[in-house]
């Protein structure tokens, strides 16, 4: 099978603002050294690295009002916005190399706005052990990456609800969630409450990968942009140590290999986010290499011998 893809471009956005644990920052550094850009070039993909955006400091701060380092949060979001926009207005596919999952908001703010401009269906898929739909009243840490979901539903501070000027940036009939394993109390009532599609690990384990896949991936046509928000702890622990918060329980290799080979199949990804991969709690890089290895399959590399 052949496929032809459009013009790369990674953007780092070194930040652990949105974290309960530092060390997701040196994120973008450790997929660079596992050989990311290398990886995409020998699958003949057109690859240009913009270096990393600029932001605020982690200041380590205690929550406020139910938010840990809101305007940190804002501004990193700003200037992720900004960059991945500008890559999908001239036609790249833009990779984020995170950094926390906070950064999701300002990544899907801009494609969401792409789609709207360009008549395009959106669809996410959210590959995560957690379904960061928290808001201020419920969540149990006040970190902000727990909560991009509801923000991008319009649940949340007006700052990053109308991150990209109108509110909400995406409904929530626009997103799939797969490898969902842990959901705060209230998180779960909020989910449920806005009808969110969660393709848990019960689920996963009961009707297989391939169904769950098939499901998700139901309905995307020519005319959709698929955006795949890949939060590194959406593996198992056992062969993704290097993560802050790991669940056990998640989808093992093979599981993984073919949820990117289907997206590969499908043709449709335009933008894609790297977050969460926490280098410091790693082990000699083997979470940052796996990454690479599954980018590489979301690139078409593919073990089949039937093609
Ligand atoms: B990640 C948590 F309480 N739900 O809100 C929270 F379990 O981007 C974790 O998916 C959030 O890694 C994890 O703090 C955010 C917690
Ligand atoms: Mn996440
Ligand atoms: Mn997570
Ligand atoms: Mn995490």
């Amino acid at each position: 099978m052949s496929r032809t893809y459009p013009l790369v471009s990674l953007i780092g956005a070194p930040t652990d603002v949105g974290a309960g644990h530092r060390g997701a920052r040196l994120g973008p550094e450790a997929l660079r050294i596992a050989g990311l850009g290398e990886a995409l070039v020998a699958r003949g993909v057109d690859v240009v690295d913009r270096g990393n955006l600029d932001g605020p400091r982690n200041p380590w701060q205690k929550p406020v009002a139910g938010y840990r380092h809101l305007a940190e949060v804002v501004a990193w979001n700003r200037a992720v916005m900004d960059a991945v926009g500008a890559e999908l207005r001239v036609g790249r596919l833009p990779i984020l190399l995170g950094g926390d999952h906070c950064l999701g908001l300002g990544s899907i703010t801009a494609v969401a706005r792409y789609c709207r401009d360009t008549g395009k269906q959106l669809r996410v898929l959210w590959l995560d052990a957690h379904a960061d739909f928290n808001t201020s009243q419920v969540t149990p840490s006040g970190n902000i990456h727990g909560m991009p979901v509801s923000c991008l539903c319009g649940i949340g501070p007006e700052e990053l609800t109308r991150l990209g000027g109108d509110a909400p940036a995406m409904r929530p009939d626009e997103i799939r969630q797969i490898g969902i394993r842990s959901v705060d109390p209230g998180e779960k009532q909020l989910i449920q409450q806005h009808g969110l599609d969660v393709y848990d690990m019960r689920y996963i384990d009961e009707i297989g990968m391939r169904r769950v896949m098939e499901e998700a991936l139901e309905g995307v046509d020519e005319n959709t942009h698929l955006h795949v928000s890949f939060d590194v702890d959406f593996l198992d622990p056992s062969i993704a140590p290097g993560v802050g918060t790991t669940v056990p329980g998640g989808p093992n290799y093979r599981e993984a290999q073919l949820v990117m080979e289907m997206i590969a199949d499908s043709g449709r990804m335009g933008s894609l986010d790297i977050v969460e991969l926490n280098p410091i709690l790693d082990k000699r890089n083997r979470t940052a290499k796996l990454a690479v290895d599954l980018v590489e399959s979301l690139f078409g590399k593919s073990t089949l011998m039937r093609d």
